[in-house]
């Protein structure tokens, strides 16, 4: 078998034994019903895919008003919570370990999903494009959000995360990354706020901590997603790496399960002075998931190098369900398109 390093049992403490260490990463599918309730597609795709060591769960609204994007699940009401139990049991029954990532959107979203009102973000500063596969839903200018909604919002964490438990979740991940409401308050071009929430790392990073806070009261297993290198839907400025440095660096006295790359190709950047995953490493001493564009050969030696202990995989996933075994066995493996996008197989 090749690759071997990446096929030995990992233990991320607490009980949480993974069988390898392959992850699947976090891929919207836009496929819950229209009360964005699991469906039981969805549980059987899931269930295919459990011979990975952990699947983190598409991203998940935890709040009505987090939706920006179609058919998204939520998990903040019961019939959702029920849903999402047929498929953590499918996962479990089949051997496999899921962990849920958690999600607002912030000004990534549109009225239409917030009843004709504005979407919520760190500062009235909206971007351009328009909501995927809904080209009529142009992304406007959001609303600066009050320190009620920030309150608010981080109550709605805690609530998703103690529905987790109870869905039979392994753990959840909360989506700091890829320009959402998180990584919105944590760089300058989406975040001019003159409050506790902005103009400096610590206050930048407030809302992150206190939802890591307010989560980890819920549930044992909490991992973050982070990207410090702006790609998607935010514009890059000089400062962010200053708040990121803070941000690793107090990650470290936390006990997280885990910290993930949120990036499409992980490779150097330069203001980073190296991959977004070699600059996590750098100053975050506990489990790292590497992410973006790597295979399992490049992954395996990702690992090796010590850059990482985990490597997900995302969009190889959508076009394999049967990724892992095709690995271990040394077989040619799909090639993704976006045309898949349409069905969940
Ligand atoms: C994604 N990605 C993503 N990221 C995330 O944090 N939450 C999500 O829900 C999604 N959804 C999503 C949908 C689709 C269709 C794609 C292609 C990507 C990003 C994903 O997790 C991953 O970072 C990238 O796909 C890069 O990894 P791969 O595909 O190169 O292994
Ligand atoms: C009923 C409508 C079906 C719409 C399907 C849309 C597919 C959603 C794709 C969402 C992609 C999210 C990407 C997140 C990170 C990308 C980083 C470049």
């Amino acid at each position: 078998m090749r690759h071997e390093n990446l096929f030995t049992p990992v233990d991320l403490g607490a009980g949480l034994i993974l069988n390898n260490r392959l992850i699947m990463a976090p891929l919207t599918r836009c496929m819950a019903d229209e009360n964005l309730v699991p469906t039981e597609t969805m549980a059987a795709y899931y269930g295919r895919r459990a011979d990975i060591g952990l699947i983190i769960s598409e991203a998940t609204n935890i709040s009505p008003s987090a939706q920006g994007y179609p058919k998204s699940p939520g998990l903040y009401n019961d019939a959702q919570v029920k849903a999402w139990k047929n498929i953590t049991q499918r996962v479990h029954q089949n051997g496999g370990k899921i962990f849920v990532q958690l999600w607002h959107t912030g000004r990534v979203s549109h009225s239409f999903f917030q009843n004709g009102e504005k979407p919520l973000a760190p500062s009235a500063i909206g971007i351009e494009g328009h909501v995927p596969r809904m080209r009529e839903l142009e992304y406007g200018e959001p609303k600066a959000m009050t320190e009620a909604d920030i309150t608010q919002v981080i109550n709605d964490f805690a609530i998703a995360a103690a529905n987790a438990k109870k869905a039979g979740f392994d753990g959840v991940e909360i989506h700091g990354a890829n320009g959402y409401l998180i990584d919105q308050f944590l760089h300058f071009s989406s975040n001019q706020r003159t409050d506790e929430f902005g103009g400096t790392a610590k206050n930048m990073s407030r809302l992150l901590f206190s939802v890591i806070d307010a989560v980890k009261k819920e549930i044992e297993h909490v991992g973050v997603r982070l990207s410090p290198a702006a790609y998607f839907n935010m514009e890059h400025d000089v400062r962010d790496v200053g708040v990121f440095d803070y941000v690793l660096s107090k990650l470290n006295s936390l006990e997280l399960t885990y910290v993930h790359t949120g990036i499409f190709e992980d490779s150097h950047i330069d203001y980073l002075n190296g991959s977004v995953t070699q600059y996590i490493r750098q100053s975050y001493h506990g489990t790292v998931i590497a992410n973006g564009g790597y295979t399992a050969k490049s992954g395996a030696q990702t690992i090796l190098k010590g850059d990482a202990d985990l490597i997900a995989i995302g969009r190889p996933l959508i076009a394999n369900p049967d990724y892992v075994e095709k690995v271990k066995t040394e077989q040619v493996l799909t090639e993704y398109t976006e045309d898949m996008l349409t069905e969940l197989i």
